[in-house]
This record gives C-alpha cells, structure tokens and sequence, in this order.
C-alpha cells in the first residue's frame, strides 16, 4: 500500500462505485465496471470492512482541515481551484499564460511535486507568489498542506488561489483540499480512452481542459471522442479545448475563471 494514502500496489483493483466518502463526487452509473465489493478496492488477505475504515479514516481527518481551509477561503473572497491531471499535460504552462492574461486579477499557486522547486520558479518568473510543496513519496496534495501553504500566501479579496496538484490521474480525485473545485487538464496525446480507465478523476471536476490541442493533427486523435468518454463519466463536466502553447481557446478559460470569480463575490455580497 502507498504509505501516504492508502492507495494500492500492483495487486490493487480500484473500483468505482462506493466512494461515498467522497462527498464531492458526483455519482453516476457509467456502465462500465470496476472493483467488486463494497469497498470498491479488492485487497488479497484483506477484508472490506478493514479496507472500508482505512480509507474512511484517512478521508475523514483530511476533510477537517479542507473545511478550514475552505472556511479561510470563504472569508477571505478567494477562489481556489484544484487543478488536477497525469504527469505533463501542461498545468504549469497553462498556469503561467493564465496569469499574463488575467492581468489585472490577484493570483497566488500553491505548487504540488514529489521533488524539485522547478514549477514554482516558473510560477514566481511570471511576478506572481507561489509556495512549493514537495510531497517525497507522497502521490498527492492534501488539506493539510495546503493548509500551511496558504499561510504564505497573501489571499487578497476576490483573488483565484491555483492550486497544482502532484501530476497522478489516481489519488488526487480523492482528496478534497478545500477547493471551490477541480479543474482536470487532460491533453490530446494522452489517449482517448483515459476518461474511462480514470473516471474518478474526471467524475470529481467541475472542468475539463483539453489541452495541447495544437498538436492534435500531428496525433491522429478524435476531439469529440474525448469529449464523448468525459460526458460518459460525467454527464455534467464543462469542457474546454485550449492550447496554452497557441493560445487558442485561452478566452474561453479565462472568461470561465472571471465568471467564476464574480459569481464567488456575488455571493459573499449576498451573505
Ligand atoms: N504543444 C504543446 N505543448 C504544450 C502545451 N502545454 C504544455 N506543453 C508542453 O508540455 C510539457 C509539459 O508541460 P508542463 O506545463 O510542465 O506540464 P505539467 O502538467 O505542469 O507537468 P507536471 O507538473 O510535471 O505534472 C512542456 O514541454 C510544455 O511546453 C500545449 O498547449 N501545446
Ligand atoms: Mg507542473
């Protein structure tokens, strides 16, 4: 078992359909099938009912501090987005020409690695904070370090707090950090069938960034086919087409994110 989250080894079959712990999922039936058994996760040598109270335990202490942090977020006016995918789809590169063309907005990052301070440097070479959080074997964020990151950050009134999680289709899904919530980045080389053999992941997010759709004519890949497996495992998910390399499809994000900003002060105004 990973040590951090409980998450599996190779002799691990994940399942989907039992995560009810997971209170910011959606549910949706996929019709597809995963793990059996109550505890969607099948463990030679283990019980349900064991593995059922680990995950319930490790979920459970992370959701008190995700709901301080959100509380802090709440009061402060600051949008916090998770932005969630595999391992360089482009959150780091997106994130940078996001900040230039937001301008005028006030943003800070918290920046989630296994090593190196590499994508927060990217971040602050664009004049903006980020704070690095490097999780060693960890494969995830979760609240309890982002709750001490934010603790270095400014969280000015009506300012977007990017979070980047560790690049891992898997563990992330899991962990709710307090985010208003999770944008998944998904690029076109990645493979179409990725919505379906990870559905936590996009069952989780509110959003779905197709990214590096540049390179979709060198890649022999169907855009609409992604969008069709990312419906399939949830039928609710915004998607946008953007290329962060061109900029292509940038007004659409950006626009999304003011949206979802102003609808944050509406309703802090409203309370
Ligand atoms: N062609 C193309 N390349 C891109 C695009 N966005 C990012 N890339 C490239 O993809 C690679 C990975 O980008 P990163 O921004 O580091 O990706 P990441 O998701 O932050 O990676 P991790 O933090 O390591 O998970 C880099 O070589 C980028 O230049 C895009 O829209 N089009
Ligand atoms: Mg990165």
């Amino acid at each position: 078992m990973c040590t951090t989250c409980g998450c599996g080894d190779g002799e691990v079959k994940t399942g989907g359909h039992s995560h009810d712990h997971h209170h910011h999922h959606h549910h949706h039936d996929h019709g597809l099938h995963f793990g059996h058994g109550p505890a969607g996760v099948e463990v030679p040598g283990m019980s349900q009912e064991r593995l059922i109270e680990i995950e319930t335990d490790i979920l459970s202490k992370n959701d008190r501090y995700a709901e301080a942090n959100r509380a802090l977020l709440a009061a402060r006016g600051v949008l916090a987005l998770n932005l969630v995918s595999s391992p360089g789809s482009g959150k780091t590169t997106l994130l940078c020409k996001t900040i230039e063309a937001l301008g005028d907005v006030p943003v800070a990052v918290i920046e989630g690695d296994q090593q190196t301070e590499n994508d927060a440097d990217r971040i602050r070479a664009t004049g903006v904070p980020a704070i690095q959080v490097n999780t060693g074997k960890g494969c995830h964020l979760d609240g309890h370090m982002v709750g001490h990151a934010m603790e270095h950050l400014p969280l000015e009134p009506a300012s977007v707090l990017f979070i980047e999680n560790v690049g891992n289709l898997v563990c992330p899904a899991a962990f709710d950090l307090g985010e208003a919530c999770k944008v998944a980045i998904l690029s076109v080389t990645e493979g179409e069938d990725k919505p379906l053999k990870y559905p936590d992941m996009f069952t989780a997010a509110r959003l779905a960034i197709l990214n590096k759709i540049d390179l979709a004519p060198h890649c022999d890949v169907d855009l609409d086919l992604y969008e069709a497996n990312l419906r399939r495992v949830n039928p609710e998910i915004e998607i946008l087409r953007v290329s962060a390399r061109t900029g292509e499809g940038m007004a659409d994000w950006t626009n999304w994110l003011r949206g979802a900003l102003a609808d944050l002060v509406r309703v802090e105004a409203a309370e």
